[in-house]
């Protein structure tokens, strides 16, 4: 882990030193740099959940890896190393990005993959506090483990909830096979149900600053900030503290008003920050109780226990108790009230996003908005938006295949998302906070208007049910090529992603990324200007076209797919054999 190195600029020619001394305190209260060298290579035989050791991606030289730690208005550095032998990237997850849309991380978006020897160096303004992770943005890296917390300070003129001391618990998944062999399954042609592989164990881990602790330690009567981060790559969690209640006082980097809790629900990628008082005595310890949701799990596989926990101890010699939260009740993150009050405002547009998971004809199960998959396009989007001039207000030359929406400047947008599948699906959006003005357990009526609302919550994920639908709303504020998509990784490789481009032709005003992003498009063999192809105009060959709807046709994949269907039928195995092998 390396430590994070500050150092500021400063120049002038003046000759007064009270200037002098004015400006390098201005300089460094409001323009550090934070620097962080993050190797990221395979690290072998790492038994993360004590049932099996596998090869993890970690972070120099390390597992898990470190938390990044920043304050508001710094410059957060963030040089990565790519000593995989494959592509790589780093997304930080909630960050605004504003004119640096080239640092979001997400790989065949706004970069190429980082190649495989290179650094790529992220430059990322701070222009927003709170709980944030980062974690790989290409295929499953983030599954086999690149991921890690990143917290930012808010300036100390923030008039915020106070508290003693603060730990960060990460809530994750974990597999015992890497992400590529478990994708071979999932994504193949005999899983024509789209059965999701449930994970092997679900792993805690407790942060105190920036180490890795096996316990949170409780002083009588201090009060503690729990940072939460759901950083699974499939899984939900609920979490209560036995014995204590939890006040609310953040999600997704929104500050909000405390509202007491006995159970959180934290869909994938999604963080809270909860106040928890400490008891005046210490005779007894707790644990925080954490379920993984199964709802969605074919099958349990026998290392999975449902039931997580971490200690809070207030003695060494105390005993456990082994009480559950004061109800289960769980809180509804529409009810949170942002500490910055926002009001809701009638959107200029709207766009619906109909959610489908289902059989394309390439015999394989997709994810889909509007009966569309994605691929991910040979030039990234966002080189597409800068070099295309006009044409970059034409949604057709982003590709058949990236559920493109362009978006003018400045508009109240808002995305109406029903999900029309059986599992409940986190969606998130690149870029910005969204406010959740509607959300139901069953499709959006559109004959039935979404009342005014005085402040609805806003986050950057959202959990939307089963069979369910949500409505949000965002300003397109900021100019940039911004993904929308399902967090749980299993949904995103198979394609339930849309692409947002907001605001193009402010965009190539200013928005001018580094030159070394071409190089390593280059040097990965991808196109860097011109539309999805890497052409001009509407001339899209090359590009990817398809998996399509099977519209009454097979194809020899989709004939294969039936024929093992039945097959696996007769010979009464379910797919879900695969997944409950060790
Ligand atoms: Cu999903």
């Amino acid at each position: 882990m390396h430590p994070p190195s500050s150092s500021s600029s400063l120049s002038s020619s003046s000759s007064s030193a009270c200037l002098l001394l004015l400006l390098l305190l201005i300089s460094t209260a409001s323009a550090a740099l934070v620097r962080y060298d993050l190797d990221i290579s395979y690290v072998q035989n790492v038994n993360a959940d004590g049932h099996a050791s596998r090869r993890v991606i970690g972070v120099n030289g390390k597992w898990p890896p470190p938390k990044l730690i920043a304050n508001y208005n710094d410059t957060l550095v963030v040089n990565v190393h790519n000593s995989l032998d494959v592509p790589t990237a780093l997304h930080s997850h909630g960050m605004f990005f504003n004119k640096t849309n080239y640092f979001d991380g997400a790989a065949g978006v706004t970069q190429c993959g980082i190649p495989p020897g290179s650094t790529f160096t992220y430059e990322i303004p701070l222009q927003q506090w709170g709980t944030y992770w980062y974690h790989a943005h290409v295929r499953g890296q983030y599954l086999d483990g690149f991921r890690g917390a990143l917290i930012i300070n808010p300036p100390p003129t923030a008039q915020l909830a106070k508290y003693d001391h603060e730990y960060t618990l990460i809530l994750h998944d974990w597999y015992h096979d890497e992400f590529d062999t478990v994708m071979k399954d999932y994504g193949g042609i005999f899983n024509v149900r789209g059965v999701e592989p449930p994970p092997n164990s679900g792993i805690v881990l407790i942060m105190n600053g920036t180490d890795y602790v096996p316990k949170m330690t409780f002083i009588p009567n201090k009060t503690y900030r729990i940072r939460v981060i759901n950083m699974a790559g499939f899984a939900m969690f609920t979490m209560g503290i036995g014995g204590h209640d939890m006040d609310v006082i953040e999600v997704d980097g929104v500050d909000t008003e405390p509202k007491t809790a006995s159970n959180i629900e934290i869909g994938v990628a999604q963080r809270y920050s909860v106040l928890v008082k400490a008891k005046n005595t210490t005779d007894t310890n707790y644990k925080v109780a954490i379920k993984m949701d199964d709802s969605m799990f074919a099958v349990i596989p026998p290392t999975l226990s449902l039931d997580l926990t971490a200690l809070i101890e207030y003695s060494p010699t105390a005993p456990t108790a082994d009480t559950a939260p004061s109800s289960t009740d769980v809180l509804d993150d529409t009810t949170l009230a942002p500490l910055v009050k926002q009001a809701s405002v009638a959107p200029d547009v709207s766009h619906d996003l109909n959610v489908f998971l289902g059989v394309l004809d390439d015999g394989i199960n997709h994810g889909m908005f509007n009966n569309n998959t994605y691929v991910p396009p040979l030039t990234p989007t966002l080189l597409s938006a800068l070099t295309t001039g006009q044409d970059a207000t034409n949604p057709a030359i982003y590709g058949k295949q990236t559920n493109a929406i362009v978006l003018e400047h400045n508009k109240m947008v808002q995305l109406v998302v029903n999900n029309d599948d059986g599992g409940s699906h986190p969606f998130h959006l690149h870029g910005h906070r969204f406010q959740i003005v509607y959300r139901n357990e069953t499709r959006y009526d559109p004959t039935q208007p979404i009342p005014d609302q005085p402040n609805p919550i806003r986050r950057d994920t959202v959990q939307i049910p089963a069979f369910g639908s949500a409505v949000i709303r965002f300003r397109s504020d900021n100019p940039g090529v911004w993904l929308f998509h399902c967090h749980i990784q299993w949904h995103m490789e198979v394609g339930l992603v849309a692409t947002l481009i907001e605001a193009p032709l402010e965009m190539q005003k200013t928005i001018s990324p580094p030159p070394f992003i071409g190089s390593q498009c280059a040097a990965l063999g991808k196109p860097t200007s011109g539309n999805a192809a890497g052409k001009q105009g509407l001339d899209l060959a090359g590009a990817p076209d398809g998996p399509h709807n099977l519209s009454g046709k097979f194809e020899a994949k989709g004939i294969v797919a039936l024929v093992g269907t039945i097959v696996s039928a007769v010979l009464g195995m379910g797919v879900v054999v695969w997944f409950a092998k060790e």
